[in-house]
């Protein structure tokens, strides 16, 4: 199988193109990704010179690019990774997101349209369901109700998939994953944030009353779950993926702290995300009953090894907190 992975240089995307060329042998994978800041071709320098993996810079709004690719390298399926991805940026910044999310997702529909391939996946993101109360959880049926402009923007590319699906009758499915976290994560986001920002003797800066609750899985599940529905998932479909794994923001930053046998006294409360979502779980009774999915991690593993990729990978990290990344920080939480 020729696969066209999408936005493969950034965190689920790289840790899905690793995963792939090991679970298959005769794979070929074409990763397309433009670079952006949280683009970073370390994420794969292992498998840069595996004659089965191809790098191509570019973005997946340029049509004529993304055409040229599906013809010269026999793509059979696209897996859509490539977006925008963090919430707190599509608050001071919206219009990339529609830009990427929303324009880039229809370009590669249509590419793939065109050019008749067998199909096209796009990962999406349990936040298109908008937030729940105390109980329940999202279901594949639970109406799209996003909040922020970045989960708005998924909504947006969602009902574009489908939209090609019921119009044209492309092959597609879309998946719905729940926060994931593991290695390459970048340190933007909670649990790399937390983590590096501990190690470093800084405020480890929690939204609010820290009572959020985000429900997380291992990126390796999410990946082995992606194979899945590449291979057994219906036409039209949409998947959920999630391992029951609900925590409060504070019960993560606690955790945090005392593996690393830091105090409690580095946590500071700071003013909430506006709009911040207050919970997301996600029921994931299909993809387990129809595909045959579980996940392999319990929680406690995989935030210990995650923990332990950090401490193991600090040039990795310290390369991402710089330059750029530091103007971001000092908007976004004051001077360090
Ligand atoms: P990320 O920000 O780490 O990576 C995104 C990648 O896309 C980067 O390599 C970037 O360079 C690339 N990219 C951005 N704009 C592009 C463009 N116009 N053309 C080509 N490449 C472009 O994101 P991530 O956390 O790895 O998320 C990957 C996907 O999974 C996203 O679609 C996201 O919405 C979805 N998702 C993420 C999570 C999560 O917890 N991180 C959960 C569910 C779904
Ligand atoms: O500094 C912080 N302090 C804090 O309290 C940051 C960065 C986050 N938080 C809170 C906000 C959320 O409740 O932690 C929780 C997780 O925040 P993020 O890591 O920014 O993730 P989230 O907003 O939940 O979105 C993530 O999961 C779904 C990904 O970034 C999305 O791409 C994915 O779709």
């Amino acid at each position: 199988m020729n696969l066209l992975v999408t936005g493969g240089a950034g965190f689920i995307g790289s840790n899905f193109v690793r995963y792939m060329l090991e679970a298959h042998s005769d794979y070929n994978v074409v990763n397309l990704d433009s670079l952006t800041y949280a683009g970073n071709l370390e994420n794969l320098k292992d498998v840069e010179h595996n004659e089965r993996y191809h790098f191509v810079k570019g973005d997946i709004a340029d049509a004529a690019l993304v055409t040229r690719l599906l013809d010269e390298h026999e793509i059979d399926v696209l897996v859509n990774f490539a977006a925008e991805s963090h919430v707190d940026r599509s608050i001071t910044d919206p219009g990339v997101f529609v830009r990427t999310n929303v324009i880039g997702t229809q370009v590669l529909l249509d590419a793939a349209r065109t050019k008749g391939i067998s199909k096209y996946v796009q990962i999406s993101t349990d936040e298109v369901y908008g937030s729940l109360g105390e109980t329940g959880y999202f279901t594949e049926e639970t109406p799209l109700a996003p909040n922020s402009p970045y989960s708005a923007s998924k909504a947006g590319a969602d009902l574009l998939v489908k939209a090609y699906h019921e119009t044209y009758g492309m092959n597609v499915n879309i998946t719905r994953c729940s926060n994931n976290y593991g290695p390459y994560h970048f340190p933007e986001k909670l649990i790399p944030l937390m983590i590096t920002n501990a190690l470093d003797g800084l405020p480890l800066p929690v939204y609010g009353d820290g009572l959020n609750v985000r429900d997380w899985l291992h990126v390796q599940d999410h990946a082995r779950a992606i194979d899945l529905v590449i291979h057994k998932g219906k036409a039209g479909e949409v998947y959920n993926i999630g391992g029951h794994n609900e925590r409060t923001n504070i019960e993560i930053v606690k955790l945090i702290l005392a593996k690393l046998g830091k105090s409690e006294d580095q946590i500071k409360y700071v003013t909430d995300r506006l709009g911040h979502d207050r919970r997301y779980a996600i029921d994931p009774t299909k993809l387990t009953e129809q595909l045959g999915w579980k996940p392999d991690y319990t929680f406690a593993t995989g935030i210990a090894e995650t923990i332990e990729w950090y401490l193991a990978n600090e040039s990795w990290w310290r390369s991402m907190k710089s330059g750029d990344y530091m103007n971001y920080y000092s908007k976004q939480y004051g001077e360090p």
